[in-house]
Parts: C-alpha cells; structure tokens; sequence
C-alpha cells in the first residue's frame, strides 16, 4: 500500500530573474530549490505554499498561480511525495535567510541546475513559460531518475 505526503513549493520568478533557496538542513540539503514544506492542521494547500514562502525567505505573496503537480515515488519506499507547485511574480519583503534556507536571486540564463533535484532540469523550463504540467517521477537514491512522465495540461 502507498501513502502520500502533501507538500507546497513556491518558486518566485521575476522578468529576469528567480529566487531559490540553498537549503540548510533536512531533505534536499546541499541543493537550490524553491520554497515550501509540509502541511500544518487545518491548512490549505495554498496557506501552506504561502506560510512556508514566509518561513524559508521572508517574503510575502498576494497570488499564487497554480503551475504543476509532481508525484515522486523513491525506490524502496511506499509513501508518495505528492508536490504541489506554485508560480509567484509579485512578492513583498526582503529575502532574508533562515534556519532552513539562504535565498539568492539567480539570472534565468544562470539556473543552478547541477546543484537542484535532478527532476527540475525537466519542468522548471516549464514554469518560466507559465505551462501548466502534471508529473510522475521515480527515484533511486536521490540522485537517479529511473522513469518518470510529465504532461502540460490547460488547467489544474
Ligand atoms: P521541516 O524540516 O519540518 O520544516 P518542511 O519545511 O515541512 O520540513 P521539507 O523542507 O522537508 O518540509 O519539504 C521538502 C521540500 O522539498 C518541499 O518544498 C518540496 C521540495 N521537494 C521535494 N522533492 C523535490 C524534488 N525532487 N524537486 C524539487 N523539490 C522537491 O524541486
Ligand atoms: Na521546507
Ligand atoms: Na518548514
């Protein structure tokens, strides 16, 4: 039997620019990825996508856009990672480093990629063109893609 685990990412993306976040501790450790986490009781989705932004970078967001929902399965393991992902275009606040994360703007033609999950590489292009996608990846390890399916949809 499978379970699944809820989580929030948010990447704020400016006309030539992005912010991600080196993530300091926990999962993910050691690479840059945009912001979010876990759900906390009685949140939404988007309550949670917005409070875990604050948390991890100190900004605060009007809107979300709604862009993509990746479904990570990992080799060896039967709970799901079911992420939700958010596009930010309008944020307030200085970004400011936390416990978990230490935000820096990156110039879209400089993305990090060989420090970001390897998955990124494949829909974060995405994103920046406003598409919408659903996704499927499975892992072994951290590191290895050993299947994965992703498909733009008009709504989601
Ligand atoms: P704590 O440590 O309790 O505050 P929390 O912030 O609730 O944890 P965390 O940081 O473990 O949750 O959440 C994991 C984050 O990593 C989520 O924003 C989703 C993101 N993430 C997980 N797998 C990913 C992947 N393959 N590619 C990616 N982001 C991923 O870009
Ligand atoms: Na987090
Ligand atoms: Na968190």
């Amino acid at each position: 039997m499978f379970t699944s685990k809820l989580l929030t990412l948010v990447l704020v993306v400016q006309p030539e620019r992005i912010l991600l976040g080196m993530k300091k501790r926990g999962f993910g450790a050691g690479l840059w990825n945009g912001f979010g986490g876990k759900l906390q009781e009685g949140e939404t989705i988007e309550e949670a996508a917005k409070r875990e932004l604050w948390e991890e970078s100190g900004l605060t967001v009007g809107a979300l856009q709604k862009i993509g929902n990746i479904k990570f399965e990992f080799v060896g393991s039967t709970e799901l990672l079911d992420v939700h992902i958010f596009r930010a275009d309008e944020f307030k606040g200085e970004p400011t480093e936390s416990e978990e994360m230490r935000p820096e703007w990156f110039s879209l033609d400089k993305i990090p990629y060989d420090s970001m999950w390897p998955d990124d590489y494949i829909w974060l292009p995405l994103l920046l063109q406003k598409k919408k996608f659903l996704a499927y990846f499975k892992f072994e390890g951290h590191d290895k893609i050993v299947d994965y399916t992703l498909e733009e949809v008009e709504d989601i």
